[in-house]
């Protein structure tokens, strides 16, 4: 409510989603009125995008704080590469006001040891300190020093005793913006329902309502109108008008001049960044995209998407990001000359380093993506399960995030079960709006990358290979454009009529045409489907999955090295369903693929029994 408060007190301006402005205010008072109701520009928790002037989606508490850390570092990232002499186009700070909640998750304190070890000096952390949270008093919970923590961590901590202390509070402000070269606390004491004088310093006070009579006493208590709802007293308006929004708007002319005259200087670069503001992409990202030679042996597709990312990065000069301690295992890095990396004595490199830290690192990336940068953060697809809150919230914001997550299966062999994913793929496609891609071989990782930079409201996770896998003779089989359309017929039926569908995704596609061949040699009609999104090829018009998967070809069999749940959908009730019924075990591959039943023995045998159950019913 504070922010909406100060929304609609600061009179600023709504923008389309194209980020055009209206004219017309964000947050009437009618909005506030209509707080938590359906349509509202004020819902429960302020959503990005909903309501112009909310910079992210906060309401699972730590996220913020890890957003706030991407911002800071955007920022930062954004000077060193835009700024010129006379031209100072980015020097933003960045603000957080958290409360107890924030600082016991754990996603903040890994976004604050990253933020201090980063020196981010344009960072500032407000920490409301009520001493309470839902369920009473914090020291029911929670009982360390903070200031020691965060001092610890390397970030300077000021305090301010008394919330209402206006003046100490600014210039607890204005030290940090004197201080450039680490992140700063201000721990500000305060009073929850601060004039209720029942309510006041309770945890009541959080969640739930003050009630008519307590709310009249602390009208009482502010020498308000006790009767008065919603209102405004004389003066504040014209404070607001006069204060930050006459602040703000010439801030805004000077900022808007300035970068006319760097536009006509640096045209290059202001198109960048205009590009960029409106998540558009350079000219000729593209161009060198590899294509990958048939190839029986062929390679893993973390290897091949390394190669691919590699060569758009080189073409996409706001493309950064890196992973949670697995570069070398994801191989992710950029490789170049003068990637670099993003160090605090570096902070325009390109690899970022966020140390084992998988939950921040998908907070930050969210940040990151907010503040305009494209970005990706890479892990094991596993320990996707340690950033599901922030991959959540990237689709919830629709922001175009790129996830790389590689060892995606009990392939990854002897690491055994607490690495190989088995429910992960599935728990991924269940969030709305994310993309997931699981591409069979190196081709179709080009061409999931091209969907993917291609994306411009929703977050993506590629899903790739440990292992190698074959990279396959594409002029035999179809070509890996398929990919974009979410699944398609890689090998057929002479006839285009089969009848038994194998489809496989990601490396278990290759299992699958090997059960073609020895079906097809004995005269069985069989098609492959390769099938890396689910999403995409939902989003095809039903005559095109009509076509791949004909409604009237009952018998089928999914091969995929992950949980079988959902599979139903594509291969009915009846189809058979190749996968993971429990956690993996740690082995050789050759062992892992005979004990769990990925073998082509195992596919052949159960497209028969597919046909045979089809003839019966028939
Ligand atoms: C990850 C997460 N867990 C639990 C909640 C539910 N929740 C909402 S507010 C709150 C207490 C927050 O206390 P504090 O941050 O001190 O806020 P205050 O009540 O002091 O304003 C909790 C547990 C949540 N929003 N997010
Ligand atoms: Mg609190």
């Amino acid at each position: 409510m504070l922010l909406y408060a100060m929304l609609h007190l600061t009179g600023l301006k709504a923008v389309n989603s194209n980020y055009e402005r209206l004219g017309e205010p964000s947050v009437t008072l009618d909005d506030i009125k209509r707080f938590r109701e359906l349509g509202s520009k004020c819902p429960g928790h302020p959503e990005y995008h909903l309501t112009s002037g909310v910079e992210t989606t906060t309401g699972p508490l730590g996220q913020g704080c890890g957003n706030s850390v991407g911002m800071a570092l955007a920022g930062r990232w954004l000077a060193q590469h835009y700024n010129r002499p006379g031209f100072v186009i980015f020097d933003y700070d960045v603000y957080a006001i958290c409360g107890d909640g924030d600082m016991m998750e754990g996603v903040s304190s890994e976004a604050a040891s990253f933020a201090g070890h980063q020196k981010l000096g344009n960072l500032c952390w407000i920490y409301d300190n009520n001493h309470i949270t839902i369920e009473g008093n914090t020291s029911l919970a929670f009982s360390e020093d903070v200031a020691a923590r965060f001092l610890a961590y390397g970030w300077t901590v000021r305090r301010v005793g008394d919330a209402n202390d206006t003046t100490r509070l600014a210039e607890a402000i204005d030290d940090f913006r004197r201080t450039p070269d680490t992140p700063t606390l201000v721990i500000v004491e305060s009073h929850i329902a601060y004039g209720a004088p029942h309510k006041h310093d309770t945890s009541a006070a959080h969640g739930e309502p003050l009630g008519e009579e307590e709310i009249r006493l602390a009208k009482r208590n502010y020498g308000w109108p006790e009767d008065a709802k919603f209102y405004v007293p004389d003066g504040v308006r014209e404070h607001f008008r006069a204060g930050v929004g006459k602040r703000g708007r010439e801030l805004r002319r000077g900022w808007i001049e300035l970068f006319d005259s760097y536009r006509a200087k640096y045209p290059e670069l202001a198109d960048q960044v205009d590009r960029m503001q409106r998540r558009d992409l350079p000219d000729g990202w593209d161009a060198d995209l590899p294509v990958f030679p048939a190839d029986v042996r062929g390679i893993a597709t973390r290897e091949s998407s390394s190669q691919v990312l590699n060569a758009i990065a080189q073409r996409h000069p706001w493309l950064i990001g890196g992973s949670a301690d697995l570069a070398p295992s994801t191989k992710t890095r950029l490789t170049f000359a003068n990637a670099g990396d993003l160090e605090a004595e570096t902070p325009g490199g390109r690899n970022l380093h966020f140390g084992i830290r998988e939950h921040a690192m998908g907070a930050i990336v969210n940040g990151i993506a907010l503040s305009k940068l494209r970005v990706y953060g890479s892990s094991f697809l596993t320990f996707s399960d340690y950033m599901k809150p922030p991959i959540r919230l990237s689709a919830l914001m629709e922001l175009p995030v790129i996830f790389v997550f590689t060892h995606d299966s009990i392939g990854l062999g002897q690491d055994g079960p607490t690495h190989q994913p088995v429910e992960q793929l599935i728990a991924l496609r269940s969030i709305p709006g994310l993309i997931t891609l699981r591409p069979a071989d190196a081709n179709e990782v080009v061409e999931a990358w091209r969907v993917i930079i291609g994306l411009q409201h929703q977050p993506a996770c590629l899903v790739l290979t440990r292992q190698a896998v074959p990279t396959f003779d594409r002029s035999r089989l179809a070509p890996a454009r398929g990919l974009m359309r979410g699944a398609y017929v890689l090998a057929d039926a002479k006839d285009h009529k089969p009848e038994v569908i194998l489809i496989g995704t990601g490396s278990e596609v290759a299992l699958c045409l090997r059960a073609y061949e020895q079906l097809s040699a004995e005269g069985v009609r069989a098609r492959v489907v390769s099938m890396p999104s689910w999403e995409l090829f939902e989003m095809q018009d039903k005559a095109y999955r009509d076509e791949v998967l004909p409604p009237a070809v009952k018998a089928r069999v999914s091969v995929e090295e992950g949980s079988v749940l959902g599979w139903d959908h594509y291969v009915g009730m009846a189809g058979a369903k190749i996968g993971m019924h429990t956690f993996g075990s740690s082995a050789p591959l050759k062992d892992l693929l005979k004990k769990f039943g990925f073998t082509p023995e195992r596919v052949f045998e159960a497209a028969q029994q597919q046909l045979a159950q089809v003839i019966k019913t028939a």
